[in-house]
């Protein structure tokens, strides 16, 4: 059995609680956060006695196998190098890190150490995309020639999560990076992107909306959408709707968790809601299960039986393409991946 420790205590450590209880192989034994009744609070749900305010201490005391990282991103870079330091495989929730330059150290870190780094990245996760990676694979469309990944919504965000209002790199940062990662995982490596973002909401200090033009290197084109401020009936939160033309057929993810494949002049409608695990709840099921599918990905890679999905140092060029987004808006340049990848100021 492989002894975890929770670092931070918020808004979505529940699901990273509730993901680790039905894992099999591992299990969290001890739980920290700066705030001590929050910590408390989530060890008494979840009958943990070790209980720390102080994350070396808690280090210290546990010397835990693998460190589990749920802040907000201004810490993760010195929680992640303390945790690998201390010989643990270490998970970091998105987004990995502020910059490229903090991303790289947290990489470098691993590798001094030895031990895998791990971001939390559960779109990729979430069944209704492997069901359409699965296609992919399949080859039933052909070469993918353009896509278009859409999550759109008015979902009040910020009840749950009251820092994304205050943030000035929101939408591409809080949700592009998801949008991004599943982007590659779907239709591999990027050379370039355009983006325009908007800010839509008053009040709220980052843009809250944004369209990206992304070319891979295959030459397929993807545009990835996003918005915090769409007023639709039924609001499809946390859903992502997705299109996928190839040289054979057309794959789409629809609202309500269909996919349909279009091939040879007729459609195919296939169910793709994930199971409700008995502890998620509606709309988030999606997300919930996605993260106990992630979480028991990683129980494979602490057992040596898989690799990172995805690692710190694959997760690098997903927050590239985020620093390229923003670079993009502000000079209305399209602007390369590897340009920005090799610049070390960044
Ligand atoms: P939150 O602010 O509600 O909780 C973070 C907690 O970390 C707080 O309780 C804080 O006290 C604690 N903390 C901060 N620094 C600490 C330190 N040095 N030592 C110990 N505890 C510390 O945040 P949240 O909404 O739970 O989000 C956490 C992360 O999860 C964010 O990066 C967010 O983007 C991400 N997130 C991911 C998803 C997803 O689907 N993958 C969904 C929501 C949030
Ligand atoms: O923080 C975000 C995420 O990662 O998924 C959805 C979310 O909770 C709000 O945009």
């Amino acid at each position: 059995m492989h002894n975890g420790l929770l670092i931070g205590c918020g808004f979505f450590a529940g699901n990273h609680m509730n993901g680790w209880a039905a894992a099999e192989g591992a299990r969290i034994t001890a739980v920290c956060d700066l705030d001590r009744t929050k910590a408390q609070a989530m060890a008494d749900k979840f009958g943990i006695t070790q209980v720390f305010t102080d994350v070396e201490e808690a280090l210290a005391t546990v010397k835990p196998d693998f460190v589990d990282v749920c802040t907000t991103v201004d810490s993760h870079r010195p929680l992640v190098e303390l945790a690998l330091a201390s010989g643990a495989l270490t998970i970091c929730q998105k987004p990995f890190a502020n910059t490229l330059k903090d991303a790289r150290a947290m990489c470098d870190a691993a590798d001094a150490a030895g031990k895998p780094l791990i971001i939390h990245e559960n779109f990729r996760w979430q069944h209704p995309k492997i069901e359409l990676k699965k296609l992919l694979d399949q080859n039933i469309i052909g070469d993918p020639t353009f896509a278009r990944l859409s999550f759109r919504h008015g979902w009040d965000v910020y009840a749950g999560q009251p820092y994304l209002a205050e943030t000035e790199k929101f939408a591409i940062m809080d949700v592009g990076l998801h949008l991004f990662d599943l982007d590659r995982f779907l239709l591999g490596d990027v050379a370039d992107i355009h983006c325009r973002t908007q800010s839509l909401k008053p009040g709220i200090a980052g843009e809250d909306a944004f369209t990206a033009t992304v070319k891979h290197d295959n030459g397929t084109v993807c545009v990835i959408d996003c918005s915090f401020f769409t007023k639709v009936t039924p609001d499809p939160f946390p859903e992502t709707l997705i299109r996928i033309e190839g040289m054979e057929g057309t794959l789409e993810l629809l609202q309500n968790y269909e996919i349909r494949v279009h091939k040879n002049g007729e459609v195919k409608s296939i169910p793709a809601e994930p199971e409700k695990p008995d502890w998620a709840e509606r709309p988030w099921h999606v997300v919930q299960d996605s993260v106990a599918a992630f979480e028991a990905h990683v129980v494979d890679v602490l057992n040596g039986k898989a690799e990172p999905q995805p690692s710190g140092r694959h997760n690098l060029t997903t927050l590239a393409m985020a620093v390229a987004a923003y670079e993009s808006n502000d000079t209305g340049r399209t602007i390369r991946i590897a340009d920005i990848e090799m610049d070390l100021n960044r």
